[in-house]
């Protein structure tokens, strides 16, 4: 047996507190009645894109559950960077289904890779438009059976706008993080940053729409808790 693995045996056995890391869990809500969605009436009036539905679509820029849940608010850590696991994570698939992004919000890290996919029988465009210098644009067809795209990005940016050049109101947003501390709320508002070493931290909670909101933590050596509530504007 190795020294290490001794130790860590000997520790275990004699309940020895470690330092271990814990999991940042909450819940997210949103205060008030949001705006209405908006129809996707420029895509029923393309009539490839329009064909696949019998009822117009609409956005979904507040996801809100029946008790205030809010999902796709974006929790994280601030200002920790130079963490990332990107490089050994496996990629996020970010597909065109409807002649819509789907998801239309998504979080990733430096350097992990993000598979944009083609579902539909039309051609899209597929159009990065970064405003973090260093994360470099794309523009690039994607044809009905095509071969999926990879896209990967050197610097943290927040809500990096991908869009279509054949439909204009094809978009998404892509969050890009230097570091694994960060989690999405669901559709419960629930969101967990598993695995936070013990420290003090600021935690951001961003939703597109709403805007950012922060809160305090230390994280000692079990888990946390910490609600964020919106305000719609
Ligand atoms: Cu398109």
């Amino acid at each position: 047996m190795k020294k290490s693995s001794l130790v860590l045996l000997l520790a275990v056995l004699a309940g020895t507190p470690t330092a271990r890391a814990a999991d940042i869990i909450g819940t997210v809500t949103l205060n008030g009645t949001p705006p209405p969605e908006v129809p996707y009436t420029p895509l029923m009036n393309d009539p490839t894109c329009g064909a696949m539905y019998t009822t117009t679509p609409t956005t979904h820029f507040y996801v809100v559950g029946s008790n205030h849940e809010l999902a796709n608010a974006i929790v994280s850590l601030k200002g920790i960077t130079g963490k990332s696991t990107g490089a050994n994570q496996p990629p996020v698939t970010l597909d065109q289904k409807g002649c819509l992004y789907v998801p239309q919000i998504l979080a990733i890290q430096t350097g992990q890779k993000l598979v944009v996919k083609n579902s539909d029988s039309c051609i899209h465009n597929v159009h990065c438009v970064p405003a973090v210098s260093g994360n470099p644009e794309s523009n690039q067809v994607q044809m009905p059976g095509g071969p999926d795209l990879t896209f990967a990005f050197p610097q943290p940016e927040m809500f990096m706008k991908f869009k279509c050049d054949v439909h204009p109101w094809m978009f998404a947003w892509v969050s890009v993080y230097d570091s694994p501390y960060f989690g999405m709320s669901d559709k419960e508002g629930k969101f967990i940053i598993k695995n936070v070493p013990p420290g003090k931290y600021t935690v951001e909670a961003d939703h597109r729409k709403l805007g950012t909101l922060t809160k305090d933590v230390e994280v000692k050596d079990s888990d946390v808790t910490v609600d964020f509530a919106f305000d719609v504007k």
